[in-house]
């Protein structure tokens, strides 16, 4: 069979939709005055076709104005067989075709609501990720090691509206790099595709350095103004109903010093609750399930409290774009599902796309980061700037070598 070769007009459709990996094959039909392209892609041995919608500006540039992913936003078709029998199935499917309506692939995730929790190792994330989804399914610990390795995410409905609440590594692990943390946080951006509803800054006691730091990072990874999508959720607090001793202690964690001060009075403020370990006792277990049940309470008023619009950085969704066909692949493999057995090179290389496609992420940032850290200047002490920005920039490059 001869090699497919792309036509400038291909290129340019595949440039302004960020498809990334190896084209395969693209097609032109038309369809009721509309010009479409299917284009056939391949990451780490596995497939995925974009149906685009596209017209022509003035000066004869391909404009796009809809794609869909098949088989869906996540998954691939596993053989090249199966692939292209779906590709000659589209222009001749009506329904198939009328599914092409998102601006962006990754708006088919319609979940506006994306919850980010951040805090220290141990800190009662996990906990704090079953309270809000009203599930069990991430891993609490029991003693001092560290459970969560990696993201987990579970989307779920409460009152008729959909969230997702996202689960990170804590920080102050010592088996992990400070630098990994710093990319798994940006790495969440994928994950929260819509953008992010709130960031819970998961505290267990009193704010330390971790906490100031962590802080600190998710506002140089999503920008400053995140702060007005940060809430500090204290738990661990059992008089959590007691509203007078939440205003004592807010008070109290105020006075500590004046940047903590700064970001209680300027970020959606602390929330008090308890959510405590499932007791074996059937009569605790009980008093253990209300605690947790009324925390939830309290936190899906303070989110309902919070209308803000969901947040996104510049570029967000093109971020989203570029690392999602990797990531699935990634995540798709590592769980096993995938029955393939991808040869060895196919792996090196798909490592080598993913690092570089974090590079490019990672320059997006620093320098969307950057460019913040003009307006905020003021914010910092020169010296403190200059450090951080030389600690930062160092950081971000060494990421680049993490698989
Ligand atoms: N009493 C009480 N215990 C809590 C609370 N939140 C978490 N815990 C306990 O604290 C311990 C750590 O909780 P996790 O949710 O696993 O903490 P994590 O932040 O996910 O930890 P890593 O994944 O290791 O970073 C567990 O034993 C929880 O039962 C709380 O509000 N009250
Ligand atoms: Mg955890």
């Amino acid at each position: 069979m001869a090699k497919f070769k792309l036509t400038e007009k291909d290129k340019e459709i595949r440039d302004k939709t960020n498809i990334r990996g190896k084209i395969k094959e693209v097609t032109h039909f038309s369809n009721d005055n509309k010009n479409y392209a299917i284009v056939i892609n391949k990451v780490y041995n596995l497939y995925a076709i974009r149906l685009i919608n596209y017209d022509y500006e003035d000066s004869d540039e391909v404009k796009v104005k809809a794609i869909k992913r098949f088989p869906d936003l996540m998954n691939f078709y596993k053989t090249k067989e199966e692939v292209f029998e779906k590709a000659k199935e589209i222009p001749v499917n009506p329904k198939l075709i009328n599914k092409c309506v998102y601006e962006f692939e990754t708006h088919e995730d319609d979940v506006e609501n994306n919850i980010l929790l951040i805090g220290r190792t141990g800190s009662g994330k996990s906990t704090l990720a079953n309270v809000i989804s009203g599930s069990n399914d991430f891993k609490e610990s029991e003693g001092s090691v560290s459970k969560t390795k990696n993201f987990q995410n579970e989307v779920f409905e409460h009152e008729g509206i959909k969230y997702r609440v996202i689960d990170t590594i804590g920080v102050g692990d010592t088996n992990l790099s400070h630098e990994k943390v710093i990319f798994k946080l940006a790495e969440a951006i994928y994950t929260m595709k819509r953008g992010i509803k709130q960031i819970f800054i998961v505290l267990g006691g009193r704010f330390t350095e971790e906490e100031r730091e962590l802080f600190v990072m998710a506002k140089k990874i999503f920008g400053r103004e995140i702060i007005e999508h940060t809430t500090i959720v204290r738990n661990r607090f059992e008089s959590f109903e007691n509203s007078e001793k939440c205003d004592k202690d807010r008070k109290e964690l105020s006075k500590e010093n004046k940047e903590i001060s700064n970001l209680i009075n300027s970020c959606g403020g602390i929330v008090y609750v308890n959510n405590p370990p499932l007791s074996e006792s059937e009569k605790r277990r009980k008093i253990d399930e209300e605690d947790r049940e009324s925390s939830r309470k309290k936190l899906f008023e303070h989110l309902k409290s919070r209308s803000n619009e969901t947040y996104r950085m510049e570029n967000w969704d093109d971020m989203c774009v570029g690392i999602n066909d990797y990531m699935n692949a990634k995540n798709l493999k590592e769980s096993g599902e995938n029955t393939n057995n991808p040869k060895i090179f196919a792996e090196a290389r798909t490592k080598m796309e993913i690092n570089n496609i974090k590079q490019e992420i990672i320059d997006e940032i620093k320098n969307q980061s950057l460019k913040s850290e003009d307006v905020e200047a003021h914010c910092f002490t020169k010296v403190n700037t200059f450090a951080f920005n030389v600690d930062f920039t160092f950081k971000l490059k060494n990421i680049c070598s993490i698989q």
